[in-house]
């Protein structure tokens, strides 16, 4: 997991291909050795030719890399009827600890487990050197995605509000500055959260054989430099057209309609991970001048990770009610200290993430989907051996456990709605509400979809960008309706605003 600090992303430089992806490394490997053996099969070839051909769809900047990396690995012969626990075993990718199961994702095979064949032939300086220019041409990419350009992590006395030149601006004919005239009321939106908020996708074409082409792999550089999250496309923050299915829609996106003035002042203080606990630290990323910007909207919403966890007494590790509101009221506590006067804090209760398994457990993965042979619950099965699993609590097939998992979470999204009724707090009112799943759900089926479309294909545990875009708009109705103080009024200036500024350049 890792942290930064400011609003410019430092792009992790980490080998890509095998190297980068914030997946356990069993799991990279028998990822991409699936892929590479099922492209082998689909086009009837040497797994070294798929392997190339891999190389040839991924974008330009990282192919040197893949073709080295490729190098390397293939001094052994993958032969095709090993499947990838096997491959992964060999290369000692896949570590089985004493006394533990042997993870696998597929049915055991028949072969018995081979004893190791890595040959590694010496190219760790061509490795070194590829990898350095790789480092090198990514450097400086998308950290707008989170906060909007206007961010600036160099100087943080900067206004980092909306609309930096309506701010700056002064009307010709009158001399009242633009700001004073035409943004009363508005608003940022900041998202305290997890992998949820920031929106962890990973996109089902890079694993889809029968598909596969250069265009599935377009994305790959910017994905990898966003840890695989898209928060320009998510539920609070989203702001520019999904290219990942679904479609966008976000708080963001209606407070501005809302407010031309709201422009850009968003923050997506979100981490995969995100939990109550590990947010303190996170939180202090925020970027708030409590005495000259806006109020801010703060979405305080950890959906999962106070009761997800890998470990193999997964109870004995989720967060308690009394750890809960301790780490919440420390929260609000720092954001009251840190917001303009006239804030809103939206505290989102845990998920019920029973969910996920009713939904998906006899479906077939991505992976499973050419020879019918993983499905999510084997996925589920191969990630809690490896206990690497996103939350071993409710993605197994053991009911009671997922059972005491909800009960848990919503004892903790009860601490949540007992802070929003009893806690009072100088510059913010406070409200909760439920996690919006079951009418999300409701109503993607009033529009004819399944269930499962919900949820992330290659994760099997986030939601999807259609869960996104339908939870924003159950979420605007409910504070319309009930909080209508904190979306503030329309302004009447919109459409000058609109003709004065247009869209200040984007984002
Ligand atoms: C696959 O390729 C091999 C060798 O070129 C050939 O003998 C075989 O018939 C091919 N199989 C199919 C299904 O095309
Ligand atoms: C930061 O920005 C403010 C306002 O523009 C400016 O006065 C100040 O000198 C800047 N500080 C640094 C270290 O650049
Ligand atoms: C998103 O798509 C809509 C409709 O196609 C278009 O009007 C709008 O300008 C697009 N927005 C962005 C940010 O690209
Ligand atoms: C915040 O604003 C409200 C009303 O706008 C005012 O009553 C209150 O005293 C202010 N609080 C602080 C701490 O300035
Ligand atoms: C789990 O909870 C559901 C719904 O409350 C209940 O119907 C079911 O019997 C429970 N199962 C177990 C094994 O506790
Ligand atoms: C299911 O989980 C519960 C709670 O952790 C545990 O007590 C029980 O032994 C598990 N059942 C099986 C069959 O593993
Ligand atoms: C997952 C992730 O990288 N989240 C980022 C969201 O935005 C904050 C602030 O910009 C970053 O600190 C997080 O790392």
């Amino acid at each position: 997991m890792n942290l930064y600090s400011g609003c410019w992303k430092l792009a992790p430089w980490l080998p890509v291909c095998l190297g980068y992806l914030p997946l356990a490394r069993a799991v990279r490997c028998v990822l991409v050795v699936s892929v590479i053996e099922q492209l082998a099969q689909w086009h009837n070839s040497t797994v070294k030719a798929a392997m190339e051909k891999l190389c040839d769809y991924i974008p330009e900047k990282l192919q040197g890399f893949c073709y080295v990396l490729s190098l390397c690995t293939i001094s052994f012969s993958i032969d095709r009827e090993m499947n990838a626990d096997v491959v992964c075993h060999a290369l000692r990718l896949c570590k089985q600890d004493p006394g533990q199961p042997l993870c696998h994702l597929y049915s055991p095979p028949k072969v018995s487990w081979l004893p190791t064949f890595l040959k590694t032939t010496d190219c760790g300086m061509s490795f070194k050197m590829e990898l350095s220019s790789l480092k090198a041409s990514i450097a400086h990419t998308l950290g707008y995605h989170w906060r909007g350009r206007d961010c600036n992590d160099k100087n943080t006395t900067i206004l980092l509000s909306t609309f930096s030149l309506l701010q700056q601006g002064v009307d010709p004919k009158d001399g009242i500055p633009y700001e004073e005239k035409f943004c009363k009321d508005s608003k940022g939106v900041v998202l305290l959260g997890d992998s949820a908020g920031a929106h962890f996708h990973i996109p089902p074409e890079w694993m889809t054989v029968t598909q596969m082409s250069a265009k599935s792999f377009a994305n790959l550089p910017m994905a990898f430099s966003d840890e695989l999250d898209w928060p320009q496309f998510s539920e609070i923050t989203g702001f520019l057209n999904s290219t990942i299915g679904g479609w966008t829609d976000s708080l963001y996106l209606r407070l501005r309609k809302r407010n031309r003035c709201n422009h850009r002042d968003l923050q997506n203080i979100s981490q995969n991970g995100g939990s109550s606990g590990n947010l303190l630290s996170l939180i202090k990323s925020l970027a708030r001048n409590q005495l000259l910007d806006h109020p801010a909207i703060v979405i305080y919403a950890t959906i999962g990770n106070d009761v997800c966890n890998g470990e193999r007494d997964t109870l004995a590790h989720m967060t308690t009610p009394k750890e809960m509101l301790s780490n919440v009221v420390q929260a609000l506590r720092y954001l009251d200290s840190h917001l303009p006067n006239g804030s809103h804090v939206i505290l989102t209760g845990l998920v019920d993430g029973r969910f996920l398994w009713d939904n998906l457990h006899d479906r077939y993965h991505p992976l499973g989907q050419l020879n019918k042979d993983v499905t999510y619950s084997q996925l589920y099965s191969f990630l809690d051996c490896l206990q690497v699993s996103p939350c071993s609590g409710w993605l197994t097939p053991n009911e009671t456990l997922r059972n005491l998992t909800s009960e848990r979470a919503l004892q903790l999204s009860n601490v949540l709605k007992e802070i929003a009724s009893s806690e009072k707090f100088a510059n913010f009112d406070i409200f909760y509400m439920d996690f919006p799943l079951r009418q999300t759900a409701e109503e993607w089926r009033k529009m004819g979809g399944e269930p499962w479309q919900l949820i992330e294909p290659v994760d099997g545990f986030h939601p999807s960008q259609i869960a996104a875009a339908l939870g924003t708009g159950i979420t605007w109705q409910k504070a319309l309706h009930e909080w209508p103080q904190v979306l503030g009024k329309e302004n009447p200036f919109n459409d000058q605003i609109e003709a004065i500024f247009k869209d200040q350049g984007g984002y």
